[in-house]
């Protein structure tokens, strides 16, 4: 077993490698006869809506990439722990959005697990959260408006990791630590590591409170009635090293009772640890944390869409673990609560659901998506495997439509791979990441085609357009501090300091120019007057680093000093008219203060 376990190990490691000089055969993705059939279930007529909305986290980049689906058209990207100047992101110093990201951690996020707001175990269309692995942040997008609005960072953890919503109604938000330090990080001290699931709230986002956890963690879901957080935990050696982290043959899934939790938390069995009421689970009176034993470094983690089952994917076991949930607590031997441990290849990280039934892993090391029968392999029914497909390349996450919702579609899966290889135009020794659509409404998956998307999705989650496309804004509606036409003006408030107040509606600024003194603090209110969707316009100052994008109905402010005299240019980066050119006025820029 063990050497098993090492050659696995070694395969994993230089999988990536080997497929690279092996993998490289266009043309052999799908069956010629088949092609027209198959774009034809992927074409969405111009003028058409694609069917659902899907939201891939997009990684490195420290956004969230928005497609269509299934077209694969992208229809935007939401900035969330990134600047971005075209829509006056965190770009300018004092706005609202740079504040916040320079007070949590900075410009840069690793975003991993995107999740979306539920109401009675279905998604209701409010928020999607996504975590930042590199600064332990979460933040949240409204998606009336599909714009980030909170940004939170989590106390005591390292490397935010696995987050989910607690079903069924988003009580809290949970999000887990993959790394293990010291808490509280006062001074280096390997005698403390230890890592934290953290609950929060899932609107101010603030930590309610944190257990600590007999190992790491990894990847998080909850039981579809409120009761249990559960995440696999990789390292229960407690290893430094990745020879440490590996040495075992067993680690586990952890479950929280969450009732437990907060029965510990009225009885003050908790200590405050960086401003968060820490639970020690060995402290408390109840029993809090379960282990269910799990072969070797697990990694995904899913519960089935009727709440029967939790699944650890095997990673360096060539198996899924199937967790009966509600014997859990009941069991003299967390083992016993074992459903079934089916074989299903090399590699798996993540499964999914299709509602019928199925489960579908993706096999990292295979590069296959395979599909099983839960209730066969639970039955010890060696004829569980249903169907296998090819994916290109190296898949990580896999998700299915609306399969973390108590009514998956079975309808599409995406297949998202880490590696895209031949699959699209070289663009450099770095290619653009690959998502395989696949089609599996029938008894056999049907690979329907591949997008490139920037590095890198790591997973997804999808809505049905009819339960999210009714409830996006259209317009803004006025803010307190709205601009009106007549109310355009320059006024100064102190010696060195200015407010300028102008709309801006196609084509024009309500100020032609304004003037200023060199060394004035000059604090910008602009109002888009527009009241139709669609007309947004931009604000920039030529040479002063400031651009904003102003919705229809929206109102901006932006404060700068005006430092360089002159004459600098403002005007309107959103083309918006035949007069959009013409959109722009002058900032005078005097020098009596010297
Ligand atoms: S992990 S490839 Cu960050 Cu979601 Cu599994
Ligand atoms: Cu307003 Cu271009």
């Amino acid at each position: 077993m063990k050497r098993y376990f090492t050659i696995l190990f070694f395969v994993l490691a230089f999988a990536s490698m080997v497929a690279l000089f092996t993998s490289c055969k266009s043309g052999s993705k799908n069956d010629e006869k088949d092609l027209t059939a198959y774009a034809r279930e992927v074409y969405v007529p111009i003028g058409q809506f694609d069917k659902y909305y899907a939201f891939l986290s997009g990684g490195q980049s420290g956004n969230v990439l928005i497609y269509g689906l299934p077209s694969g058209r992208q229809l935007r990207s939401v900035p969330v722990f990134e600047p971005r100047a075209a829509y006056g992101y965190a770009n300018i110093p004092g706005t609202e959005s740079y504040e916040r990201l320079k007070a949590t951690g900075g410009f840069w996020g690793d975003t991993h697990h995107p999740i979306l707001s539920e109401t009675h175990g279905d998604y209701d269309g409010r928020f999607l959260w996504i975590n930042d692995k590199a600064n332990n942040r979460i933040a949240r997008i409204d998606l009336s408006r599909f714009e980030t609005v909170a940004i939170a960072k989590i106390p005591n953890i390292n490397a935010l990791h696995g987050i989910a919503v607690v079903s069924p109604d988003t009580k809290y938000i949970i999000g887990n630590g993959e790394f293990r330090a010291e808490i509280p990080k006062t001074k280096y001290d390997v005698s403390t590591y230890a890592s934290v699931m953290a609950f929060l709230d899932p609107i101010s986002l603030e930590t309610r409170f944190e257990v600590i956890m007999p190992g790491n963690c990894d990847i998080n879901d909850s039981s579809k009635d409120g009761r249990w957080a559960f995440t696999t935990m990789y390292d229960l050696e407690k290893g430094l090293t990745i020879e440490e982290m590996i040495r075992r043959d067993e680690d586990a899934i952890g479950a929280i009772d969450i009732p437990a939790a907060e029965r510990a938390l009225q009885n003050g069995e908790f200590q405050v640890i960086e401003g968060v009421k820490v639970i020690d689970p060995q402290k408390a009176k109840e029993k809090i944390v379960y282990l269910i034993p799990v072969p070797k470094n697990p990694h995904g983690c899913d519960v089935t869409p009727d709440g029967k089952y939790v699944m650890g994917s095997g990673k360096l076991s060539p198996t899924v673990t199937v967790i009966d949930i509600a014997k859990i607590d009941k069991v003299s031997h967390p083992r016993d609560a074992i459903a079934g441990q089916p074989e299903v290849g090399l590699g798996p990280l993540h499964t999914t659901f299709d509602g019928r039934g199925n489960a579908y892993t993706s096999l990292f090391i295979d590069s296959q998506i395979v599909k099983w029968n839960i209730a066969k392999a639970v039955a010890g029914d060696p004829s569980y495997v249903v169907d296998r497909i090819d994916i290109h390349y190296n898949v990580g996450h896999t998700q299915a439509t609306l399969a973390e919702t108590m009514h998956p579609t079975g309808e599409f899966l995406l297949s998202l791979n880490k590696l895209s290889k031949d699959m699209f135009l070289p663009v450099g020794p770095s290619m653009p990441e690959s998502q395989e659509l696949i089609d599996i409404s029938g008894e056999k998956m049907k690979l329907l085609y591949a997008f490139p998307s920037e590095p890198e999705p790591h997973d997804a989650v999808f809505m049905l357009a009819k339960d999210l496309a009714p409830k996006v804004k259209q317009v803004e509606q006025p803010a307190p501090n709205a601009v009106t036409e007549e109310k355009s003006r320059t006024e100064r408030i102190g010696p060195h300091e200015v407010n300028v107040y102008m709309t801006a509606i196609r084509s024009k600024f309500g100020l032609d120019s304004f003037e200023v003194q060199k060394g004035d603090t000059v604090h910008l209110t602009v109002t888009n007057i527009e009241t139709v969707r669609d007309m947004t316009h931009g604000f920039a100052l030529e040479d002063y680093g400031i651009n904003v994008a102003i919705d229809p109905g929206q109102t901006k402010q932006i404060t700068f000093v005006a430092d360089k005299p002159g004459t600098y240019w403002y005007y309107c980066t959103w083309f918006c008219s035949a007069l959009h050119l013409e959109m722009r006025g002058r900032m005078l820029v005097g020098e009596i203060h010297g």
